[in-house]
């Protein structure tokens, strides 16, 4: 175990070595950034039917198909926050941070998806959390779309359908006119790469597979859902209220298996597609989809017999609409890949067939309880050098950052990662990024869509078996606190009570 944590410690200390983070200063965060933690609606509310909520596309798809479920829990429960937030506040209290990143349920304030019934117990439920955050100085970051579309909306075809951009639109009005005057941080929407790609691959919600069709015309929309929805605070409560607005994308980084042109290449087109698609319509100078990108779907959808590319065109209204529509960006940053050209055959069509490319990790990088997840810290710095580079210097918000682990309170992985990567953006900082904020995922344990309850991602462990969903701080929760109380990493510091536990762990 020694020898393991001895080996772990070389490495990370070689990775910050090659990327010449190895002098003695100390780095301090200001004391405007800020600090915070993320959850989501579907995530950790429960209540699925209480008071008035409208089924979701998550309510429908993990009832459908139970057996897709890692192991068997769905979100009927999750952590009962319907009924604990106040709990849920006092954690945040705890930990001391800055911000809440939560999102509101659409169908638990719009059950059939229009506003035609508002149901007030649901708009009292976020007015009674928003209160409470507030009551506390911690600031309300709301999203307003994390992946549970009314399932009404979805039997009109969801996103797929252009009547969408509406809807949407139609539901952040609510939103905005109920709390606009206590909300100063909004996201429109949680990773459209999930929401559209994952969305239309059978993986999550709606469990409708159209891969590299569908799923072209749901970023197509759900893009044009975000501008819109940018553009009606922009118009109708920014002098108002003077909020800002964004959007979370998830933006991990990616380079070359080796410095190989091919391989650089390769890295070149998956950013393109992963990083460019989400990125290039709202920050780039001409705006609209990569040149890459489009050329590169026109070309096989050619090939394949399409009458036209299987990529969406946006009309010169529609780009004007979403260039510069984001007053900040929000990164969901977990991990980071290798890439290589694909020598295998992907379905066709697909994004991954377009891509044409190979993705792996490192097999240095520490493993997590996810399979997808692995510590690459040294990539949240390059991610946000290469968007300083590439997109003018944006102005940024870590979103999200987290780590995966069994049950246990003893989470030292996560509390390694965390310092880890922290460190890494005050370097990214130093060399020039706006980084304004960073949010963990998660404050507590939660529902973690197909993966059910196997992977813990909280800085709380949630007992799901108890009554009232217990919550109990783990070592990584005492870490954070101390961090933004601080304002900087300290890699050796350990609660006292975890000290004497370390010692014995030691002899
Ligand atoms: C995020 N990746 O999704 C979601 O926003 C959360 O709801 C979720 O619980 C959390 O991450 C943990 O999974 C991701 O492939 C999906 O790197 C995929 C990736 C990262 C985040």
């Amino acid at each position: 175990m020694k020898m393991y944590l001895r080996l772990i410690q070389f490495l990370s200390c070689c990775v910050l070595c090659v990327y010449g983070w190895s002098d003695n200063r100390i780095r301090k965060f200001k004391d405007d950034f800020s600090f915070g933690v993320s959850t989501s609606a579907y995530q950790i509310e429960g209540a699925w039917n209480i008071d008035g909520k409208g089924e979701s596309i998550w309510d429908r798809f993990l009832h459908n198909y139970p057996e897709v479920i890692a192991d068997g829990r769905n979100g009927d429960e999750a952590c009962n926050s319907y009924h604990q937030y106040k709990r849920d506040v006092e954690m945040l209290r705890e930990l001391g941070v800055d911000h809440y990143r939560f999102s509101i349920s659409w169908p638990r304030i719009l059950p059939s998806g229009y506003p035609n019934i508002i149901n007030e117990k649901g708009i009292q439920y976020y007015d009674n959390l928003i209160n409470e955050l507030l009551k506390y100085n911690i600031q309300p970051m709301v999203t307003l779309y994390h992946f549970d579309l009314p399932q009404p909306l979805q039997d009109l075809g969801g996103w797929i359908n252009p009547l969408s951009v509406e809807w949407f639109e139609d539901f952040a009005r609510v939103v905005f006119d109920k709390y606009g005057d206590r909300v100063k941080y909004w996201i429109t929407i949680n990773q459209p790469n999930d929401v559209c790609i994952q969305g239309y691959s059978g993986l999550m919600a709606p469990g409708i597979v159209s891969k590299g069709v569908g799923d072209y015309i749901c970023v197509k929309n759900v893009m044009l859902a975000h501008a819109k929805a940018y553009r009606l605070y922009e118009r109708e409560y920014k002098k108002k209220y003077n909020g800002q607005v964004g959007i979370s994308l998830g933006l991990n980084w990616a380079h070359g298996k080796t410095n190989a042109t091919e391989n650089e290449e390769a890295a070149a087109i998956y950013r393109d597609f992963t990083i460019g698609l989400y990125m290039d319509p709202i920050w780039s100078e001409d705006g609209g989809f990569p040149r890459t990108v489009k050329e590169r779907i026109a070309k096989k959808s050619k090939e394949q017999g399409f009458k036209e590319s299987r990529l969406p065109t946006l009309s010169k209204e529609e780009i004007k609409l979403l260039k510069g529509s984001a007053d900040f960006l929000g990164i969901n940053h977990y991990t980071s890949f290798l890439v290589e050209p694909s020598g295998q055959q992907y379905d066709s069509p697909s994004i991954d067939d377009d891509m044409g490319v190979k993705i792996s990790h490192n097999k240095e990088w520490r493993s997590s309880q996810s399979m997808w997840l692995k510590s690459a810290p040294y990539g949240i710095y390059r991610l946000c050098l290469y968007l300083n580079k590439v997109y003018k210097y944006p102005q940024i918000y870590i979103t999200e950052h987290g780590w995966s682990t069994t049950t246990g309170l003893n989470d030292k992985s996560r509390v390694t990662t965390l310092r880890d990567y922290l460190s890494a953006i005050l370097f990214a900082i130093e060399d020039g990024t706006d980084i304004k904020g960073y949010t963990v995922w998660s404050l507590m344990d939660n529902v973690e869509w197909i993966a059910g309850t196997s992977e813990r991602f909280g800085l709380y462990e949630v007992d799901f078996d108890s009554k009232d969903k217990k919550r109990t701080a783990r070592l990584s929760a005492l870490v954070y606190k101390r961090i933004i109380e601080k304002r900087i990493v300290e890699n050796d510091w350990l609660p006292d009570n975890w000290k004497i536990e370390k010692e014995r762990e030691e002899l």
